[in-house]
C-alpha cells in the first residue's frame, strides 16, 4: 500500500510539470479544434450543402413543396450532422483512452482531477452544442409558424369522423363567408385545389374528435381540434405542380385510416377558373374537369370496408344465435 501511493504522489508530481501541462494545452487545443470543426460543417450545412441527399435524408422525408419545409429539412440535416460529429469525436476519445491507457502492468495510471481548463471545456463545449441547436430550432420554427395579415388564400378545414370539408373563404376567422366548398364523401375523396406561388392559410377546426391535417410534402401536420378552437398555419408558397395525398395523422376511431384527402395544385389562372366553376354551381369533380384535371383522386382511394353480407355474416344468422 505504502509502494502504491508513493508511486501516485511520484506520477502526481510527474503530471504536474511542465510537460504535462503542455499535454493539456494539447488537448485543449484539440478540443477547440474539434468545437470548430463541427461549428464549419454546421454552417456549411445551414447555407444549402447537399449532404441529406446522399444520406437519403437521414430519415427525413425528401421532397418538399414550400419553403418551410425546405428550412425544416435542412435544420434536420444539420442537426444530423452536428450530432454526428460530436458523436465521432466522442467514440475517438473513448477508444483513444481505451487502447492508450490500458492496463500494463500493477502501477496505477496518472490521477488527473482538478483540470481546470478541461473542466471548463466539458462543460462549455456541451451547453455551446445545445445553444446552437436551439436557436437554430427556434428560427426555424418561429418561421413556420408565422401568419400574416393577409395571405392570398384562405381555406377552412373541417375535419370530422372520417372525412374531410374544405371551404374556399374571402377572408380570415369566423366572420368570413364561404365562396364555394370541397366536401369528401365515402364514395369520393375530396380534392383541395390550390394554387402555386401564392400564400396560403389554412384555418382548422374539427366536429368532433381530434384529427390532424398533414400533407408528407409539406412536412407539417397540424392538429385540428373540436369545440371553439380555431387551429392556424399559413405555408408562404406551394412551389410544385401536383397531385399530393393528404392524410389525419391522429386516431380519430375505427377508419381513422381511411380518412385520406388530395392536395392538387394548379397554376393561379387555373385555381382561378377552378374557383369560378364552383361557384358557377358545377360541382367539384366537373370544376376539375374544365380546368383539364383529373376528375377524382389520384393518389388514394376510398375505403373499403370489405363488409358485405358475404363476409361479414355469410349464413345469415341471427345475432346472438351462435354458440
Ligand atoms: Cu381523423
Amino acid at each position: 500500500m505504502v509502494a502504491r501511493s508513493s508511486e501516485v504522489r511520484s506520477s502526481a508530481v510527474r503530471h504536474s510539470a511542465s510537460p504535462g501541462a503542455g499535454g493539456h494545452r494539447r488537448r485543449g487545443a484539440g478540443r477547440l479544434a474539434g468545437l470548430g470543426l463541427g461549428g464549419a460543417a454546421l454552417l456549411v450545412l445551414l447555407t444549402g450543402c447537399d449532404v441529406g441527399k446522399t444520406f437519403a435524408g437521414f430519415g427525413w422525408p425528401q421532397g418538399g413543396i414550400t419553403p418551410e419545409s425546405h428550412r425544416m429539412y435542412d435544420l434536420w440535416i444539420a442537426s444530423c450532422i452536428a450530432a454526428l460529429a460530436v458523436g465521432v469525436f466522442v467514440w475517438g476519445l473513448i477508444f483513444w483512452c481505451v487502447i492508450r491507457y490500458r492496463k500494463r502492468g500493477n502501477a496505477l495510471p496518472v490521477q488527473t482531477r482538478y483540470n481546470m481548463p478541461m473542466e471548463f471545456l466539458y462543460t462549455i463545449a456541451p451547453i455551446l452544442v445545445v445553444s446552437v441547436l436551439f436557436y437554430y430550432t427556434a428560427i426555424v420554427q418561429t418561421d413556420v409558424d408565422k401568419t400574416s395579415k393577409n395571405p392570398d388564400v384562405t381555406v377552412e378545414v373541417v375535419a370530422f369522423k372520417w372525412n374531410w370539408q374544405f371551404t374556399y373563404r374571402d377572408g380570415q376567422g369566423r366572420d368570413a363567408n364561404t365562396v364555394a366548398s370541397v366536401l369528401g364523401t365515402s364514395e369520393v375523396i375530396p380534392v383541395l385545389v390550390l394554387p402555386t406561388g401564392k400564400s396560403i392559410r389554412f384555418e382548422e377546426q374539427s366536429r368532433d374528435v381530434v384529427h390532424s391535417f398533414w400533407v408528407p410534402e409539406l412536412l407539417f401536420k397540424r392538429d385540428v381540434f373540436p369545440g371553439n378552437v380555431r387551429n392556424v398555419f399559413e405555408v408562404s408558397s406551394l412551389d410544385q405542380e401536383g397531385a399530393y395525398v393528404g392524410r389525419c395523422a391522429e386516431l380519430c376511431g375505427t377508419y381513422h385510416a381511411f380518412m385520406n384527402f388530395e392536395l392538387r395544385v394548379v397554376s393561379p389562372d387555373k385555381y382561378e377558373q377552378f374557383l369560378a366553376a364552383k361557384k358557377a354551381g358545377k360541382s367539384t369533380q366537373e370544376a376539375l374537369q374544365a380546368i383539364g384535371q383529373k376528375p377524382y383522386a389520384e393518389t388514394t382511394e376510398p375505403f373499403d370496408t370489405r363488409r358485405d353480407k358475404n363476409n361479414f355474416n355469410p349464413s345469415g344468422e341471427t345475432a346472438g344465435t351462435r354458440r
